[in-house]
């Protein structure tokens, strides 16, 4: 189900300044929203921007501007406006009704592309089930639309009647989707609890900020990679192999953007939950952009929305090698001084930010040797499962040990030990 149905559907673009939005802030919105746009398939033709004092409740936009809107989408044959800011369903059957021509704002056009991206079944789901409980409340708006069109049906008609069987029609089909979802989440449960318990890093980061090429370059997949805004809608986990035993998993998924959806949050929830559930964070930062900073805050905000909040984050400053400036590193380092900065698409600075994460990842483990009889295969086999083996040596019927792993599992290790010494 997507909005924009023709691949080149002429499209006006609108966005408003408040008082407290710089001119700087309203440019990079609106290039945005043109990337958002033509990623949906929309051939972009005007840009409309307005300074307000306040927003016009009926319209979002002025008077004036609503006039000028108009008479531009008749004269250059636009059949789409598309409006930065989220405008209620009233707003929105509003401006179509003057401007005759389909509205929809910046969240609806998100919607949008997720629903064209979508290819596994759960993404899939998960979209529907967004797009649904996002046109919930508009409902009322397009049979107003239609009310108009066919003139004569009353406001307690058949038009009514028909709104309220819709309303219930699409109530049912949000709890079945979310019936679904929950099967599809179990399952998800199952298969991580069947997965070695290895230490797990996921990428995250604004959308287009190269998480995927940096999935690729550090573990050798072939994830998606696309210069388009959410190419990327599942999730994929791979293994980083380091030497002694201490591979990790890390995992790539869908990213974020100014103003996602909740719609979009709540329903991608499962799909967030590789990162809910990881031991460690890579942000992944597109630092070309001359608003990565704002970038950087949308994806924070994110991150709180989906309660990850006390996770250790390594920020990794991606396209080093398109930035121009040679001081540029520095000022970012004065800022960030813990930052690595790479090129995941030149592979440069990929070994540092290996040792970040090896540093991250294993950091409060402790090195012990121990000597084990060979005969107690199971405390062998749960210091390989859960810590990092750096020496074997084996000698008269015992295997003397050295590895690392938390504090916690060493404990339990040496209880076993203790237990299986002691005499019967
Ligand atoms: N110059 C340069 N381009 C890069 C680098 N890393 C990624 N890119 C480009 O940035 C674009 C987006 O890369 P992806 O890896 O798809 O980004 P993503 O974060 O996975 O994006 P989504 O899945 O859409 O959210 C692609 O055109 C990449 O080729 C880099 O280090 N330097
Ligand atoms: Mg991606």
């Amino acid at each position: 189900m997507t909005i924009v149905k023709n691949m080149k559907e002429n499209a006006v673009i609108v966005g408003v300044a408040l008082k407290d939005t710089s001119r700087e802030e309203l440019n990079s919105s609106m290039e945005e929203l043109k990337q958002l746009s033509i990623t949906a398939g929309a051939n972009v033709v005007e840009v409309i921007s307005q300074n307000l004092a306040s927003i016009n409740p009926s319209t979002y936009i002025g008077k004036g501007k609503v006039e000028e809107l108009a008479k531009l989408i008749k004269e250059k044959e636009i059949q789409l406006a598309i409006f930065d800011d989220e405008l209620s369903p009233a707003q929105a059957s509003k401006l179509e009704k003057i401007i005759e021509c389909a509205v929809i704002d910046r969240k609806g056009l998100i919607l949008d592309i997720f629903a064209l991206h979508a290819r596994s079944r759960e993404s899939k789901i998960q979209v529907e089930l967004a797009q649904l409980k996002y046109m919930l409340p508009r409902l009322r708006g397009q049979w107003t639309h239609l009310e108009r069109q066919e003139g004569a049906i009353g406001t307690r008609g058949p038009g009514e009647t028909q709104l309220e069987t819709d309303r219930r029609a699409i109530r049912i089909k949000i709890s079945k989707l979310e019936k679904d979802l929950d099967k599809i989440d179990s399952q998800r449960n199952v298969r991580r609890a069947g997965r070695s318990r290895l230490k797990m890093a996921s990428l995250i980061g604004y959308t287009n900020a190269g998480k995927s090429t940096l999935l690729n370059a550090l573990t050798g997949a072939d994830a998606l990679v696309e210069d388009q805004l959410f190419a990327t809608l599942d999730t994929t986990v791979r293994r980083i192999d380091f030497d002694n035993g201490s591979d990790i998993l890390l995992s790539d998924t869908v990213g974020f953007i100014k103003k996602l959806p909740h719609e979009l949050v709540a329903s991608f929830r499962s799909t967030f939950s590789e990162a809910i559930e990881a031991d460690l964070l890579l942000h992944v930062i597109d630092t070309s952009q001359p608003n990565f900073e704002e970038q950087m805050e949308a994806v924070t905000s994110v991150l709180h929305e989906i309660k990850i909040t006390d996770k250790p984050i390594i920020y990794v400053f991606n396209k080093m090698d398109i930035i121009d400036s040679a001081g540029r590193k520095e000022a970012l380092l004065k800022n960030y001084p813990d930052g690595v900065f790479i090129s995941a698409s030149k592979k440069t600075g990929l070994n540092e930010l290996l040792i970040q994460i090896r540093k991250l990842a294993f950091g409060s483990y402790i090195r012990k040797t121990l000597s084990i009889p060979l005969s107690e295969g199971k405390i062998l086999a749960s210091i390989y499962n859960s810590g990092r083996v750096l020496n074997r040596i084996e000698a008269n019927g015992k295997v003397e040990i050295t590895f690392e792993a938390s504090p916690e599992i060493v404990s339990i290790i040496m209880k076993s030990i203790d237990n299986a010494e002691k005499p019967n």
